[in-house]
């Protein structure tokens, strides 16, 4: 297995890691599965920030063309030992998973394993990510990649089941992939194979000769490590506020309005349109908690959304945001002279305080 060394910085210097991440994303489940039992907390140890995959926010693609989660961004002090010509930007998940374990592996997943350990790992590894995943991906996602109907997914899904069956041999032995404790492989595995479960759970379940697996993955499945990377702080319910994007608080019925009618969204704030006040109110992401607070606290929850708007977009469209002072503040914030349109908005999401 061969870490990527990557020697840009992207803007964490001197700071905590940044870890780019996606709750349910497998590979962003094993990058954090490693994180968590290296001893490090999002908050205090590293920055997490949840993405959503249908709006990246501008920070992740900088730091990855490639644009995938999860993404470790690495600050000068930040990789350990100094002796070590440490990687600004990890950008796949085992290289995560490494760079975590060299920090710390006290539960030997990896370090003190011997050379023929390690390499039954990279294999076992190299068998997840590649055929696997490819059979994984085309059962569940069978529509993305053109199926041409159920007989083919089916297969896909049989050839995924016959790569569990030599997996569930090794299990028999002693409950883990290579014998009786857990190593890299089986934290890089499980994530995988619980997708595979997700997406037909009768069926797994039912399959007859992977009972040692079947086991393995429910102890994975009730295990406080899954629990922990999939709730706060390590699975945050909101996605990070890139300071990047601009932001609007909206009723959820003005919301859905400009929606179903395909429309720019024309309401300025509460109560007031665009046409009555002369702009739209938007609001900078340190701005949205106060911006909540005055105007929106007496609601009950899921009544406002929370709309994160590309500026790029915006400019493309020939529009105008001002910094302006808002009255009873000091501030300046942000307004739209002109109506919302929809493509601006990356992403919405039920806003919670
Ligand atoms: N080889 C990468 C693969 C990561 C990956 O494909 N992640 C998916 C999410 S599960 C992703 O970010 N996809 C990009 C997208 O959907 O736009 C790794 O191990 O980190």
């Amino acid at each position: 297995m061969v870490m990527t060394m990557v020697t840009s910085t992207t803007g964490s210097d001197n700071e905590r890691p940044i870890l780019y991440s996606f709750r349910r994303c497998p590979y962003a489940l094993r990058a954090r599965l490693a994180l968590a039992a290296a001893g490090l907390q999002p908050g205090v140890d590293l920055e997490l920030r949840e993405v959503a995959l249908k709006a990246k926010p501008p920070e992740l693609l900088a730091a990855s063309s490639q644009a995938t989660v999860p993404v470790l961004l690495l600050g000068a002090c930040a990789g350990g030992d100094s002796a070590v010509q440490s990687p600004a930007v990890l950008r796949e998940s085992l290289d995560v998973m490494r760079w975590a374990m060299q920090r710390s592996d006290l539960a030997s997943w990896w370090q003190a394993r011997t050379p023929a350990e390690q390499a039954a790992i990279d294999a076992l590894i190299a068998s997840n990510d590649g055929p696997f995943k490819h059979h994984l991906d085309r059962f569940k996602y069978a529509g993305r990649f053109g199926s041409q109907g159920l007989a083919e997914q089916q297969q896909h899904r049989q050839a995924a089941v016959a790569i569990l069956r030599d997996w569930n041999r090794q299990l028999e032995a002693g409950g883990w992939l290579l014998g009786t404790q857990p190593s890299l492989a089986d934290w890089a595995l499980l994530p995988f194979v619980r997708q595979l479960r997700l997406a037909d759970v009768t069926g797994f379940d039912a399959e007859p000769d992977l009972v040692a697996l079947q086991c393995w993955l429910q102890r994975f499945l009730n295990s406080t490590e899954l629990a922990a990377v999939l709730a706060e702080p390590w699975a945050p319910r909101s996605i990070w506020r890139s300071p990047s994007w601009l932001y609007h608080l909206a009723l959820t019925a003005d919301w859905q309005a400009a929606r179903n009618a395909g429309d720019d969204y024309r309401i300025s704030t509460r109560d007031r349109t665009l046409e009555a006040v002369g702009f739209i109110h938007l609001s900078a992401a340190h701005q949205l908690a106060a911006t909540a607070g005055r105007f929106y606290g007496d609601l009950p929850a899921g009544a406002v959304k929370l709309l994160c708007i590309d500026p790029a977009q915006l400019q493309a469209a020939g529009l105008n945001v001002r910094h302006e002072p808002a009255p009873g503040t000091a501030e300046l914030f942000p307004h739209l002279y002109g109506p919302l349109p929809l493509a601006a908005v990356v992403h919405a999401e039920t806003w919670t305080p």
